[in-house]
């Protein structure tokens, strides 16, 4: 569990808990405002974000926050498909040979971007999509991560509701996972993440983080995802940029029950919370 292996031969080791850098290829990103739409400053980006202290970069082209418009396959496509291929081929070897995930739920968009070297599909619909699941089977060593989300991004905000929040996201791994399976992929490849905000209340994403270590009984990696979201915001009365101080204490209790991937805007930061608390863990262990 604390290794999965990926293409070249290479590994994830999540003994400690590493750090997803968001690359947004957007124009309408809600919190970078779409100042990475160019392939040049993305690469940019992407080195920034290697250098704060990321393991993979995740990169996204189509918007997903609440009430977005739906992105054609060929705008995604020549959103992140230029990136990819720029990174794969980019001189700096720590930057090239960087993990790379593709943020998408179109199977078009994953075959092309598993082609040009990505490592990861991090799909917020969890390979329910057309031919997802067969795209996804056909590339050896690839991680997958599947999210739960209730409903569809353009409405999912409005009421969300739940019998057993945990049993119901529970369920859905479980189905989910079997999926994958039947298809060919192997449970190995996986990795689970409840979705915090995607068909959640401000009151189901924090017992979602309260009780974030009850996720661990697949034996799969968890990734947490709530960087600058809604969660922290509502809660604090806090604009999109006034969300770090937020964000990094939901990342840190995120990773104290058991969260292996944290999946963040603000990596720095991140990485300096992470450091501390493993020092932290340190001091503990040397105690003894
Ligand atoms: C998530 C994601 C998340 C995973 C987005 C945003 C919205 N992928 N993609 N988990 N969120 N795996 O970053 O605010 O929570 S897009």
């Amino acid at each position: 569990m604390t290794t999965v292996n990926l293409p070249r031969g290479r590994k994830l080791h999540l003994d400690t808990p590493i750090i997803m850098g968001i690359l947004n290829v957007t124009p309408d990103s809600f919190s970078d405002g779409g100042n990475y739409y160019q392939t040049d400053s993305a690469v940019m980006q992407a080195e920034t974000l290697l250098n704060d202290g990321a393991t993979i970069l995740d990169i996204g082209g189509e918007s997903t926050r609440p009430g977005a418009p739906d992105v054609t396959l060929e705008e995604e496509l020549n959103r992140v498909i230029p990136t990819i291929k720029a990174i794969r081929a980019h001189a700096d070897k720590e930057l090239s040979n960087c993990v790379i995930s593709i943020d998408t739920s179109k199977s078009e968009v994953m075959r092309q971007a598993l082609l040009e070297g990505a490592d990861i599909i991090n799909d917020v619909r969890a390979l329910q999509e057309p031919d997802t699941l067969t795209v996804a089977a056909q590339f050896t060593d690839i991680a997958i991560c599947l999210m739960h989300m209730q409903g569809q991004p353009r409405t999912m905000q409005a009421n969300p509701q739940y019998d057993d929040l945990f049993a119901d996201i529970n369920d859905f791994f479980q189905q989910r996972i079997d999926a994958c399976k039947s298809a060919g992929i192997k449970q190995q490849q996986l990795i689970l993440d409840p979705g915090f905000g995607f068909g959640k209340s401000l009151a189901h994403n924090y017992q979602l983080l309260a009780r974030f270590d009850e996720f661990n009984r697949f034996n799969l990696p968890v990734l947490a995802g709530l960087s600058r979201k809604s969660m922290i915001g509502n809660l604090l009365n806090r604009t999109t940029d006034e969300r770090l101080a937020g964000s990094l204490a939901g990342a840190l209790i995120a990773a104290q029950r058991g969260a292996k991937i944290i999946r963040v805007h603000d990596v720095k930061e991140t990485a300096d919370v992470l450091a501390v608390w493993q020092a932290c863990e340190q001091g503990i262990s040397n105690e003894r």
